[in-house]
């Protein structure tokens, strides 16, 4: 009898040949599978030649390829497709086996799926995958989630394939339903902010007359402190790369895409009520960065001021740059872990949070020596309420904040966005102060709209006034409660 599978991966996109030919690499025999039939030959023949993997020509010839319990990995399209392999599957698996989908799906439709096929005893998974083709190859980020029952029979192949962080892997079982697939969508959110945050740097760097060379060096120095990251290394590699017409970066056109997992954190923060400010700015200033021809026509017409940015000392403003980024990056993963915190609360989730900063300390995008720190701060205070709130990350920021008030408020007087910095800054200050201003906002609902209002010290009780009144008397308060 032929060979059977440990495995089939359904999916031969770049993401789906890299994960089986990591797969292969550890040992697993993986059955390769795709819609388009044709691929699967073209892969055996080309990128898999010389490896175990081995092909199928139909879901049913693929089943049969697999030892029980089967488990069936998914990378395709997220959406419909997911739901059309499914449905397809379904009928050919037997109670028990595993069906696991590492695309970027949503995480409402992970759970979804999950208790769908727990009523029909298939075991499924959502799997947040990233890395990229190089993680996806080497060593990716894997955040699974979805049936538990499903974790033990695919444990030892995920926890092979993934990035080691100090040789513990980057792949935990985050938890029920859509749980790895929310993680991810996070994960992706945070993603963008970083990026944002590095951007502006830049804007600053530039606007203050560095070159190329010099922010290179920056980012180069910088990588080896606290900001040590794979997207602050990367961009010192892109600040340096010069083709023979000159630095490449100058040529890119000042616009940014988005596949949409950054406005799906945006918007869960909106759903939970989770202030995950940096992330939503750094999702509106893609947008903002998409509305080129306006904003060129704009440039030409609206006035900013007149001050040339000019700093003394630049070694020391440089200095004061680094503590803008990093006392911002704290709060960027301070509101990311917030929303986490939150969702959990509502699906029943339990994550672990040092766990989830050691899925991200390796293999992904926003990999970096600050997610050991904040792996840390969890293992001390495994009910730590908020990252800010850990003396490490405290005294970073009480040590940072000067800087940080610094570069902010020069951004504003030269006149260069700093949204992701600036909204950092806002949200420690809100996040910090006893008594906001909101007991006004609570008068103005209630003078408009008789919303009511609550007393201080009478938490739970309502009141209504008329605030006019009539024919110049104070209204009388009516509790309501
Ligand atoms: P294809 O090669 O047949 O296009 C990434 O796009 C992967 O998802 C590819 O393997 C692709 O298969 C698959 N894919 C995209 N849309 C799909 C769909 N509607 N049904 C099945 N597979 C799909």
């Amino acid at each position: 009898m032929s060979q059977k599978a440990d495995i089939a991966l359904i999916g031969l996109a770049v993401m789906g040949q890299n994960l089986i030919l990591n797969m292969d690499s550890k040992g697993y025999v993986v059955c390769a599978y795709n819609r388009t039939v044709d691929k699967v030959d073209q892969f055996l023949n080309n990128e898999a030649k010389g490896t175990k993997v081995i092909g199928a020509k139909s879901l049913e010839d693929m089943v049969n390829k697999l030892k029980a319990p089967r488990k069936v990995m998914l990378l395709v399209k997220a959406g419909s497709a997911v739901d059309d392999f499914i449905n397809k599957l379904v009928p050919l698996l037997s109670p028990g086996d595993v069906i696991i989908d590492g695309g970027n799906s949503e995480y409402q439709d992970t759970t979804r799926r999950s208790d769908e096929l727990k009523l029909k005893k298939i075991l499924y998974v959502g799997c947040g995958v990233s890395g990229g083709e190089e993680g996806a190859r080497h060593g990716p980020s894997l955040m699974p989630g979805g049936n538990p029952e499903a974790w033990p029979l695919v444990k030892d192949i995920f926890q092979s394939i993934c990035a080691k962080s100090n040789n513990e892997p980057c792949c935990e079982w985050v938890g029920e339903g859509g749980a790895g697939h929310f993680v991810k969508m996070v994960h992706n959110g945070i993603e963008y902010g970083d990026m944002q945050l590095i951007c502006e740097a830049y804007h600053i760097m530039k606007s203050l007359g560095l070159t190329q060379d010099q922010m290179a060096e920056q980012f180069g120095k910088w990588n080896t402190e606290e900001l040590d990251s794979f997207l602050i290394e990367i961009t010192r590699d892109i600040l340096k790369y010069k083709d023979d017409k000159g630095f490449l970066l100058e040529r890119i056109r000042d616009t940014a895409g988005q596949k949409g997992t950054g406005k799906w954190t945006a918007i869960a923060a909106l759903e939970y009520g989770i202030p995950v400010t940096l992330i939503g700015e750094a999702v509106f200033s893609r947008c903002l960065s998409a509305l080129q021809s306006e904003r060129v026509l704009a440039s030409k017409q609206l006035k900013g001021p007149e001050v040339k940015p000019k700093v003394d000392n630049l070694a020391t403003y440089l200095n004061h740059m680094k503590h803008a980024l990093y006392c911002a990056k704290i709060v960027s993963y301070a509101q990311g872990f917030m929303l986490l915190r939150e969702a959990a609360k509502e699906n029943k989730w339990n994550l672990n949070y040092g766990g989830i900063a050691l899925m991200w300390r390796g293999g992904c995008i926003i990999r970096s020596v600050f997610l050991g720190n904040i792996k840390e701060a969890f293992q001390r205070n495994p009910t730590l309420s908020n990252l800010l709130l850990d003396d490490f990350f405290k005294k970073a920021i009480e040590s940072g904040q000067q800087s940080w008030r610094q570069v902010v408020s020069n951004a504003f007087l030269w006149g260069i966005p700093v949204p992701a910095m600036s909204t950092a800054l806002s949200f420690y200050d809100g996040y910090r102060t006893e008594k906001l201003p909101a007991n006004l906002l609570q008068a103005q609902r209630d003078y408009f709209g008789a919303h009511t209002y609550e007393l201080l010290g009478q938490e739970g009780k309502f009141v209504h006034t008329n605030w006019t009144g009539t024919g110049g008397n104070v209204s009388a308060s009516t509790y309501l409660a």
